[in-house]
């Protein structure tokens, strides 16, 4: 489009000094400079696992090893990495601001562990350490567990992360190319974590997959907010900003009176339905800029 975004930050506080509903779509570049590689970034998590292939209910009914492997992984390298500049930034501008909402498609754990007030915080995805019974219907049993491995079966004795490219050198080297997961140990299904309430089915991570509806409650608080008249600012901060509904929380701010700014590392990565007059783009990483922006 003919429009260009504004990048003076100057003007950018001056509308935030004015403003008392904030919304901040938040996504996994936001993560990256705590060290947690992001979905479709380079050298992306899911270069040598496609992101269908896992983060679906089907490939953990194909596969409930291979996802298992997946999301302990993640929750090993969550657990081993600190909050950083930006969600402290962000969970002060919570503090001083009321009408400041959170709305985090991330499922490490790092805005709550900066102490970002959870009133204002609504994790669309849900989190890698909550831990479901698969069975929501009959059975409901659901738990907080930050224990690194989940169960024996899940510790890497390799301490090689099974996306990294050590490991596909190795396969490589292994001349089984064509399996990239030759350095994922064998896991059987009865050593994976089961529910302890039904004994019955597996334990499942409490995180949304592609097809499945986000938390009731989430989508609820969300609603609220959007019904609670105009907005004046929404941030969107480290997301490619194309997994729905998520994204659409977007549009619906801007329907709403909000303006758009912008925080990425790629400037080819624009809000949906491109930039509109008024928006602002802020080029860098979150972990540098928030901290400015939000001073
Ligand atoms: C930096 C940086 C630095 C890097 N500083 N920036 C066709 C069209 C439209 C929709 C659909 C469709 N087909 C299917 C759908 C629906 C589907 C969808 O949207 N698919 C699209 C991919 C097309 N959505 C769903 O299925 C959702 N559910 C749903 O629709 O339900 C309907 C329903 C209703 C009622 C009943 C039943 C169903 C669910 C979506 C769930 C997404 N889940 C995942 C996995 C979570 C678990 C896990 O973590 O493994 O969520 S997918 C993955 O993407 C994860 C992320 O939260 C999400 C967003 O990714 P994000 O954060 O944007 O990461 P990246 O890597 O894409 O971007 C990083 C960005 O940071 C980049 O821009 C970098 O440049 C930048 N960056 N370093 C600043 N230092």
């Amino acid at each position: 489009s003919a429009v260009s975004p504004n990048t003076d930050l100057a003007s950018f506080h001056d509308h935030l000094k004015k403003s008392t509903r904030v919304l901040a779509l938040l996504g996994a570049g936001l993560s990256a400079s705590s060290g947690l590689p992001t979905f479709r970034g380079k050298g992306g998590l899911w270069r040598t696992h496609d992101a269908m292939s896992l983060a679906t209910p089907e490939a953990f009914d194909d596969d409930p090893a291979l996802v298992w492997q997946f999301y302990g992984h993640r929750r090993h390298m969550s657990l081993n990495a600190q909050p950083n500049p930006a969600h402290y930034a962000l969970a002060r501008l919570a503090e001083k601001m009321p009408g400041f909402q959170a709305l985090s498609q991330n499922v490490d754990g790092l805005s709550p562990r900066a102490n970002h007030p959870p009133g204002q915080l609504q994790l669309l995805h849900g989190s890698l350490f909550d831990v479901k019974c698969v069975d929501q219907t009959k059975c409901g049993y659901i738990e907080i567990n930050y224990e690194d491995p989940l169960v024996p079966a899940l510790a890497m004795p390799t301490g090689i992360d099974p996306t990294s490219d050590e490991a596909r050198d190795a396969a490589v080297k292994s001349h089984d190319i064509s399996d990239i997961n030759t350095a994922l140990p064998k896991v059987e299904t009865k050593d994976l974590p089961f529910c302890p309430k039904c004994s019955q089915h597996l334990l499942r991570p409490g995180v949304v997959w592609f097809g499945e509806a986000l938390p009731t409650k989430v989508l609820d608080n969300v609603d609220a907010y959007m019904r609670g008249g105009k907005i004046d600012l929404i941030m969107v901060i480290g997301t490619g900003a194309k997994v729905y509904p998520a994204s659409s929380f977007i549009g619906d701010a801007r329907e709403l009176g909000a303006k758009v700014c912008v925080v990425n590392m790629d400037a080819n990565d624009r809000p949906p339905g491109g930039w509109q007059e008024g928006d602002w783009f802020f080029e860098g990483d979150a972990a540098e800029l928030l901290p400015k922006m939000l001073e």
